[in-house]
């Protein structure tokens, strides 16, 4: 803990910091007491960032234990199980994903067979960053170890992803965005046509995502397990193709931190040099909106950019490359009554004056800490101070108001879902640091 916090800001670091201990299984971190008990690949990103202030090993055990659940292919799951929880303990389990044949998938490890966005490497960079000088030795040797499975997840991507050959990877589940039911899903998710009896998921934790949701959310995932994970179905046939502005601009800011990564551990960067490059290319020529000026997720079904403008809009801000009209254009859109301008607690997660705005809908409106740290880190990186103390002081707000939920009332700051949410504490820790 930094010696420079204030008393009000020592007692929420070390509460943070209680809220990642308790969630601390031995290996890894969950994201919540209860509603998920097992490990999320998204979520141990963002959980590295936090451990690398307040527990260095940890942070490091949290990215190994996940790579064990790495697919031969690269992909790294968005959901690696612990097998020695209840099968109810959250739907859906492990079962869902597999049956007896389980190409590419690891063995004693059980996983998902999705992915999250790839954020890890960018995570493994920062962690290195902030080693102090005594284990800055030990800290390489760490890299050292990561950097090839890092390397495979990103070729995964880069060769089963890029579904329109542009250097943009795309997503195949709404699980995929970390944003499940963003309304950008809505139009994709309405075109589906489901078997006549549909499934009955049998789990409501909440009020959204609804029950017509889960049946489409399992639906794809009956489609993806039937045909094994093929890159080839995905690619040609699977009924579910987004590039999604968010899941590629982590994309890119790991490419930038694997080329970094790679120059430290004696590999070649320029693979990774050149891979950002053809994203960040991508990223405007494919998904930026000229007349909204933002980011919008493009459906590859109908090569449409997908109507509802979201806080993915924003996520490009982690390109060090882009422009400076484009961060201008972009910046005027975060501080309109769109979005934080009219939101007490920005940043909602969707339009405000988009009709599928709901402040209460999980990713249809409320704050999450996570992209609020993604859009402070990105403004942070063009130097735009106004924007990141505008985004450090909510942030911080939301958490001593309401505690480290899981999202928050955009408006008032009333906490929402899972109480003792670990990214909602560990990106905490990394802002006080
Ligand atoms: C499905 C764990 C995850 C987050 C996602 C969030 C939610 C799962 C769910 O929880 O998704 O993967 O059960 O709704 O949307 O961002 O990684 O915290």
């Amino acid at each position: 803990m930094s010696s420079r916090l204030t008393g009000d800001e020592t007692a929420l670091w070390q509460a943070a910091a209680r809220v990642l201990d308790a969630n601390w299984t031995g290996t890894a971190t969950v994201p919540s007491p209860g509603l998920y008990p097992h490990q999320w690949s998204l979520d141990s990103a963002f959980v590295a960032l936090g451990l690398a202030r307040h527990r260095r090993d940890r942070a490091e055990r949290e990215l190994t234990s996940l790579f064990r659940g790495q697919w031969a292919d690269g992909l790294l799951p968005h959901l690696v199980f612990d097998d020695t929880l209840a099968r109810h303990a959250y739907f859906p389990g492990p079962e869902m994903w597999h049956g007896d044949h389980r190409p590419r998938a690891p063995h004693g490890v059980r996983t998902s067979g999705l992915t999250q966005p790839p954020l890890h490497a960018f995570a493994a960079l920062r962690l290195h960053e902030s080693a102090p000088p005594s284990e800055a030795e030990h800290s390489l040797d760490f890299l050292r170890g990561l950097y090839p499975c890092l390397a495979a997840q990103h070729r995964y991507l880069a060769e089963a992803r890029d579904l329109s050959g542009s250097g943009l990877a795309a997503i195949c589940h709404p699980w995929e965005s970390g944003m499940d039911n963003s309304p950008a899903w809505d139009r994709p998710l309405g075109a589906l046509r489901l078997p006549p009896a549909a499934y009955s998921p049998g789990r409501t934790p909440r009020d959204l995502p609804t029950g017509e949701d889960y049946d489409r959310y399992v639906h794809l995932v009956a489609l993806l397990r039937a045909h094994d994970y093929e890159p080839a179905y995905i690619r040609d046939d699977h009924p579910f193709a987004v590039e999604d502005p968010l899941f590629n601009a982590a994309y890119l800011a790991s490419e930038h931190a694997l080329a970094e990564i790679a120059a430290l551990v004696g590999a070649d960067p320029a693979p990774h040099r050149e891979r950002s490059a053809r994203v960040h290319a991508a990223l405007l020529d494919r998904l930026w909106d000229h007349e909204q000026g933002c980011f919008r997720a493009r459906d590859l079904r109908d090569d449409r950019l997908l109507p509802v403008v979201t806080v993915a809009a924003f996520a490009p801000l982690l390109d060090p490359d882009l422009p400076p009209g484009t961060v201008r254009r972009l910046v005027d859109l975060l501080l309109s009554a769109r979005f934080a301008g009219a939101a007490g607690y920005p940043v909602p997660t969707c339009d405000i004056q988009a009709p599928a705005f709901d402040r209460s809908g999980y990713w249809r409106g409320p704050t999450w800490i996570n992209t609020n740290w993604l859009l402070w880190h990105g403004a942070l990186g063009h130097g735009l101070t106004v924007v990141a103390d505008l985004l450090y002081g909510s942030t911080l707000r939301l958490v001593r108001q309401s505690g480290f939920r899981e999202y928050f009332d955009p408006f008032d700051g009333t906490g929402r879902g899972s109480h003792d949410y670990s990214w909602s504490a560990a990106l905490v820790l990394d802002l006080l640091a």
